[in-house]
């Protein structure tokens, strides 16, 4: 298996319940060490951009408004197998069918506010960490 860098947001939802912590936990004890970390405020623009993809989709309006509802803290995972690692320790975007003891199953409440972000490919990965961070403000924690 290699080390892979994925990105990954706790959305306002998360923030908002205090739970950053309980999250960067989930993630360390699944062997995902946080290399890079901000918290911000996303624009209109941010939020539009980073969720280009979806922009056709029906849902595309509540889901920019809802990610700029208060702060995210985005950060850079990094581990053996991060990207599907990390969605493993997501779950299921709808909470409802997430695997018991995920985050959306612990801490979303709907589909549309659910918690985290997690990217879902290498190429996808490697776009979203430069959407959000410059190299040097990476970290690497294996080499
Ligand atoms: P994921 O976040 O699990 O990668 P996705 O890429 O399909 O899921 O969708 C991006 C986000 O868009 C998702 O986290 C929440 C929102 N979303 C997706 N499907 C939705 C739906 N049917 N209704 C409302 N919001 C939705
Ligand atoms: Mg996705």
């Amino acid at each position: 298996m290699a080390v892979e860098r994925t990105l990954s947001i706790i959305k306002p939802d998360a923030v908002a319940k205090n739970v950053i912590g309980d999250i960067y936990s989930r993630f360390e004890k699944a062997g995902l060490s946080i290399v890079a970390a901000r918290m911000l405020q996303l624009s209109r623009e941010q939020a539009e951009g980073f969720y280009a993809v979806h922009k056709e989709r029906p849902f595309f309006k509540d889901l920019v408004e809802f990610m700029m509802s208060g702060p995210v803290m985005v950060q850079v995972l990094e581990g053996e197998n991060a990207i599907a690692k990390n969605r493993e320790v997501m779950g299921a975007t709808n909470p409802k069918e997430a695997a018991p003891g995920t985050i959306r199953a612990d801490f979303a409440s709907s589909i549309g506010t659910n918690a985290v972000h997690g990217s879902d490919a290498p190429e996808t990965a490697k776009q979203e960490i430069e959407f959000f961070f410059k190299p040097e403000e990476i970290c690497p924690r294996s080499r």
